[in-house]
């Protein structure tokens, strides 16, 4: 049953008795609602994110709030964000069989969503601070993202159905301001959210925001977020919206789901490996951790090359949509044709992504939102020695884009300013 009454924000206290009748949890969890157990356990930036425990099974209730959890109701927020995240995440199970969770129930007007609990899952960040290395993220995030990227696009999709989708998506106004705002153009000025570890970053921060080259890369690329409406992009694809055991991956939380070029979510995604190897440096108190850097370059190339293989996969074989239509090529046996078509797209997205790694590596260390690959190290010289070279790779990615030709050439940069001292 849908509730009819105005939005109200779910408790502890109050979960049970407002959602007690709901037929999707009952019949997962139990009918009982006297019996269920309630946590709230959202740690992430926006929203609240209850377990609930019954005698048959558990689910996850995740709810949208009218304001950003992170800064309080001095930001409001609208709670039609829970309505963009439920319609991604149908079309990735579309797209990506088996890649996101199930869900069990939607309820727009309490911008809440009843889904599959993911147990013994954890998020990936974590997973990753904790020196944890698994042996499936890249294969699963890799054909995660080529899946849902190819076939969210004019590539594969019909284009009256696309450009329906475009439409409804394009009213995800306010999660891509929080975008185009705190990824694109914040770090680089004073802006008052900003933080960083200070004074030990003050030079470094001064000398990036005066760079000129640094600031126009920036707005190229939020030009490119902006206008360039490839296909439905996850919007948020960073370690903490993956989470994960040692044989399963799955990808959450899709509210800044929205229209825009396909380097958008890889770029994010392989800066958030970035990040976790710089930071390694701040968890060695238990031991080394060069098999968990050597990891995680590792993770970087081989999420790209499964990317692009199953992206030339889908090119090959489900192109079906308007875009380099196959009575251009295949059917008049150019098949030369298609591939030198595929082999342009694939290198500008991996120009585009390297641009788009870089300024989300100086957002979340220079930004409002910083992640906890840095914020866990508690001694703060040793915090801001690891974040100062993700800065200075960052920058390097970020301006020299067009330069770069392989992953190698990007993992030898990251091990060769991880070896430098100081910062
Ligand atoms: C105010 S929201 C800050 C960040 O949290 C989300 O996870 C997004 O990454 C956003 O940029
Ligand atoms: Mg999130």
């Amino acid at each position: 049953m849908t509730e009819t009454r105005p939005f109200e924000a779910l408790s502890v206290e109050t979960l049970a008795s407002r959602l007690g009748e709901n037929e999707a949890l009952t019949e997962r969890i139990g009918s009982d609602a006297g019996q269920w157990k309630v946590r709230e356990v959202g740690d992430g930036n926006l929203n609240l994110v209850f377990i609930v425990e019954g005698d048959k099974g558990a689910a996850v209730v995740k709810q949208a709030l009218p304001y950003v959890r992170l800064v309080g109701d001095s930001w409001p927020l609208p709670l039609k964000r829970s309505f963009f995240e439920y319609h991604a995440l149908t079309r990735q199970e579309a797209r990506a069989p088996g890649s996101v969770p199930a869900i069990y129930h939607f309820d727009e007007t309490q911008a809440l969503i009843v889904m599959e609990y993911l147990s013994p899952h954890i998020i990936l960040r974590r997973a990753l601070i904790e020196g944890r290395e698994l042996p499936n993220i890249a294969l699963d995030i890799g054909l995660f993202m080529a899946r849902t990227l190819f076939r969210g696009s004019d590539l594969s999709m019909a284009a009256k159905e696309r450009k329906a989708d475009l439409a409804l998506f394009a009213d995800n106004v306010e999660l891509c301001d929080i975008t185009e705002n705190l990824v694109f153009s914040d770090p680089y000025f004073d802006a008052s959210m900003n933080r960083h570890t200070s004074p030990q970053l003050d030079g470094l921060v001064a000398e990036l925001r005066a760079d000129r080259n640094l600031k126009v890369e920036a707005q190229r690329l939020k030009h490119l977020f902006a206008a360039n409406a490839e296909t439905l992009l996850h919007g948020d694809l960073h370690s903490g919206s993956i989470m994960v055991t040692d044989t399963e991956t799955r990808m959450i939380d899709p509210e800044f789901a929205f229209y825009g070029p396909i380097a958008f979510d890889v770029g994010m995604l392989l800066a958030n490996f970035w990040m976790a190897f710089f930071s390694q440096r701040g968890h060695e108190e238990k031991g080394s951790r060069d098999s968990m850097r050597a990891y995680l370059l590792k993770v970087t190339a081989e999420t790209w090359a499964i990317f692009r293989a199953e992206f030339s996969h889908l090119w090959r074989t489900e192109r079906t949509g308007m875009l380099y239509q196959r009575s251009l090529f295949e059917d008049q046996g150019d098949r030369l044709g298609s591939e030198q078509a595929l082999d342009h797209m694939l290198s500008g997205i991996w120009t585009d992504l390297l641009g788009f790694a870089g300024i989300e590596v100086h957002r979340r260390i220079l930004g409002l939102a910083h992640n906890a690959d840095f914020e866990t190290i508690a001694d703060a010289d040793l915090r801001a020695t690891c974040e100062a070279k993700a800065l200075r790779f960052g920058r390097h990615i970020a301006v020299n884009r067009r330069r770069i030709h392989s992953i190698d050439e990007v993992n030898n940069l990251a091990a060769l300013i991880e070896q430098e001292s100081g910062i």
